[in-house]
């Protein structure tokens, strides 16, 4: 049988024997589903013989604990893996289906917001290629992050529904349930302590195969779904209560059905700590189950199992952990306690302050009874241990999540250098002072398997031709194709690879959108979750700024551009949800100027996703990588677009550092103040009126949304914006503008030399290997895990 027969006969063998369909009445989604199936078998069969190697080998594991698994769609990345694609193509055209249709026909799996998810979910392909034995656990959210639709350039928000649609990959395990306590009271007999939860809710375990690059290895991720225990009360049925009966059931499933719910009410908030619980404890049972049966002395539990925490979410690990050995095993606290902190790790992802989990401890004491005191209890210990520390995890009737992660972690790690050294001098200071070793970096990266060879084929294509292939595992290989981009030939063949894209982005954007654009135009792509401090409306007041311009002087030499935005705003985040109406707004008023219509077009994606990221960064020509220096832990979407061949117009923030250092600084548009800058400009006082006052352009950009030029119906729209931006300008877009408006007009004269260009986005490409999630995995497996790879 020919490999191109045997894919065929497996999908056909699925939409008969699983769907009960022949080839003539499948529909697209019985294709996808099929598709899904016969690539799932394949997978399958790594990941038995994956799991079968680890239990022979004995090896330690690697245990990821996320509230956030940015998946997207999982066809592709199968397909991918397994080098499936030309063959997967050749059956499909077989049968009259478009391979790219078929695909799309996947949900996308949004289980996360933004950075932290996805990041998650590149460490689970990185492990898998890696070959190192690793289980990612989360929880499996009936509905995603939010669908979002713009109405009167508003987002709206739509409940998103990944699971009505049929879903291929994940395994059920009724088996694999656990019972997780809330509440109830705590009860102590001399040494023996016990805590009787009040409510109890079961943890069902679904499986997802995650596979490595060639099928070579494949770990699990493991998502929790809540369900009641007595799923349906007969009594209240038999006594006619038809809706009671069916209550405990809707209950348990609460705590799996969203993610994120809306924190700024009180029962929230409390669903937000259950939903936190209820993965870590569901995990860490799981965990002990399967060390038990392989191992059993829990004295040897650092030595096989890494537990790492995905930011302080699951922080809860320590004093759960503490709980079980201690209180159910019966090891002494101190013991428990240095156990507890040999498997556990922590990744610190943000220092915004607003962002720093803290929990109201009367809330947290009515939900966790026992866990609190075991917080104090490990607080009073490490104070004990660390009689000069200041800095209590337990103050003001809080408790502080991001002090008992790093007290209860034996490392800590920031996400770029740069974040990693502020970690030392702000948040974490007086500890880090205390434990000096414990604080390391493990700089950010991607997968270069979905973000370079899934989602951009062409210039795979073109550095497969070139390099040979073995850069896909081996990221650094690109430059390998320095001497190539010396050669003018191989150059336009590179420049054709991005107009290609920017023509394909731009059909898409037609047909899906009717968004009309000129492919031939600069593609400055702007996307992100929607923040202050990411800046989106510094690029959107340079944008008017620079229409007002063209405007005065239509007949000038101006770089035709295109300002792609996408991104959401977090539905009670107000402030974000007008800068995105702001950008609609503007687009709306300058999209329809038809003497700047040759030059300047906006354009704001609605429902921005991992899919979409995936349409629109290969098509980039521009990445905005924009935000206040100091606030952006790292970024990730900006080493996706340096990879693929757009440079960076970016502050000296998070990974932009350093991905400047590796592409070269002729090679990437820096403008802004540094950290150090910009603590020191918000000293001063007036500093945004004064950067207006010193700044024409600027002021008449303001003036203009002020006015309401964008909004004439109601021109004091956004003066909440233009408030704040010439009031407290807390993230300094009116001190940064000048200088930003700088590196946009270096950007325009750079891309008008076509070669140049091309040569400055091929650098891009060739210097960005480093930022493969492979090495960071590796670093994390060296640096933090002491875990080895079992390929
Ligand atoms: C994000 C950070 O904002 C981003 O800079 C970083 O690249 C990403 O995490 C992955 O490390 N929620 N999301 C983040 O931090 C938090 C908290």
């Amino acid at each position: 049988m020919t490999p191109t027969a045997s894919l065929r006969e497996s999908i056909l063998q699925h939409l008969r024997y699983s769907f009960g369909k022949d080839p003539e009445h499948a529909i697209l989604e019985d294709w996808r589903m099929a598709l899904s199936y016969a690539v799932r078998d394949r997978i399958t069969d790594a990941w038995i013989a994956a799991t079968g190697k680890t239990y022979d080998s004995g090896a330690k594991r690697v245990y990821y604990l996320s509230m956030e698994f940015l998946i997207g769609r999982l066809l592709e990345d199968g397909i991918v893996n397994l080098e499936l694609v030309e063959e997967a193509k050749a059956v499909l055209e077989e049968f009259g289906k478009d391979y790219g249709t078929v695909l799309s026909d996947e949900p996308d799996a949004a289980l996360g917001n933004g950075g932290l998810g996805r990041l998650a979910a590149c460490f689970l392909e990185s492990l898998s290629t890696i070959g190192c034995p690793a289980h990612g656990y989360g929880i499996r959210y009936e509905h995603g992050l939010f669908r979002q639709s713009f109405v009167d350039g508003r987002q709206v928000e739509q409940p998103e529904l990944w699971l009505e649609q049929r879903h291929a990959w994940e395994f059920e395990r009724p088996e694999v349930r656990y019972r997780i306590g809330f509440g109830g009271h705590v009860d102590k007999r001399g040494e023996t302590v016990r805590w009787y939860p009040g409510e109890v809710v079961e943890a069902e375990a679904f499986d997802t195969p995650v596979v490595g690059w060639k099928g070579r290895w494949a770990n699990t991720l493991r998502l929790w779904s809540g369900r009641a225990i007595h799923p349906f009360d007969l009594d209240r049925f038999n006594h006619g209560d038809f809706a009671g009966a069916a209550q405990p059931e809707a209950l348990a499933r609460t705590i799996s059905r969203v993610l994120y719910p809306d924190d700024t009410t009180e029962q929230g908030k409390e669903l937000r700590l259950k939903q936190e619980y209820f993965l870590t404890a569901a995990a860490l049972r799981d965990i002990l189950r399967r060390f038990n049966n392989q191992f059993g002395d829990l004295r040897k539990l650092p030595s096989k199992v890494a537990i790492q925490l995905n930011d302080t979410h699951p922080a809860i690990a320590g004093p759960e952990l503490i709980r079980v050995l201690h209180d159910e095993r019966g090891l002494s606290f101190e013991e428990s306690m240095e156990i507890a902190r040999g498997c556990l790790s922590y990744t610190n992802h943000t220092l915004l302050p607003e962002a720093l989990e803290t929990w109201d401890e009367a809330l947290f004491g009515r939900l966790l009874p026992r866990h609190i005191e075991l917080i104090d209890q490990i607080d009073s210990t490490h104070a004990k241990q660390n009689p000069s520390r200041l800095n209590s995890m337990r103050a003001d009737h809080q408790v502080k999540m991001g002090q008992l992660s790093f007290v209860m972690a034996h490392h800590v790690n920031g996400v770029s250098a740069l974040h990693t050294e502020l970690m030392k001098t702000t948040v974490f200071e007086e500890l880090h002072g205390l434990h000096p070793d414990r604080i390391v970096n493990e700089t950010n990266g991607v997968t270069p398997r979905r973000w370079l060879l899934g989602c951009n084929p062409r210039l795979a294509g073109l550095i497969t031709e070139s390099i040979g292939e073995d850069w896909v595992d081996d990221l650094e290989q690109l430059t390998k194709l320095e001497p190539f981009i010396e050669d003018t030939a191989w150059l336009d063949r590179y420049a054709q690879v991005k107009r290609d894209n920017k023509s394909e982005l731009s059909n898409w954007m037609a047909q899906a959108h009717g968004l009309h654009v000129d492919p031939e135009m600069l593609f400055d792509v702007q996307i992100k979750r929607l923040h202050e401090y990411k800046r989106q409306h510094l690029n959107i007041l340079e944008t008017i700024a620079h229409w007002a311009e063209i405007r005065d002087n239509p007949n000038a030499d101006w770089t035709p551009r295109l300002k792609l935005f996408g991104g959401k705003a977090a539905p009670g985040y107000f402030f974000a949800k007008d800068i995105i109406r702001l950008i609609n707004d503007a687009a709306a008023v300058i999209n329809a100027d038809p003497v700047t219509a040759p030059y300047l077009k906006i354009a704001f994606l609605p429902n921005y996703n991992v899919s979409l990221a995936e349409r629109m960064i290969p098509a980039a020509d521009l990445s905005e990588q924009i935000s206040t220096a100091g606030k952006e832990a790292s970024g990730t979407g900006n080493m996706k677009f340096a990879l693929n061949g757009a440079p960076t117009v970016g502050t000296l923030d998070g990974a932009n550092v350093e991905i400047r250092e590796h592409v070269g600084a002729e090679n990437f548009f820096l403008f802004g103040m540094t950290a150090e800058e910009v603590m020191e400009r918000r000293k001063i006082e007036g500093h945004a009126w004064k950067a207006v006052q010193a700044d024409p352009r600027l002021k008449r950009a303001l003036d203009l949304i002020r006015d309401g030029r964008f909004s004439p119906g109601e021109p004091d729209r956004y003066h909440g914006i233009t408030g704040n931006l010439e009031g407290a300008d807390y993230f300094l877009v009116c001190s940064d503008f000048t200088d930003y408006w700088r590196a946009q007009r270096e950007v325009d004269t750079a891309f008008k030399d076509t070669r140049a260009w091309a040569k400055m986005a091929a650098l891009n490409t060739a210097r960005s290997g480093w930022f493969s999630s492979d090495r960071t995995i590796r670093g994390y497996m060296h640096d933090i895990w002491g875990a080895e790879s079992l390929l």
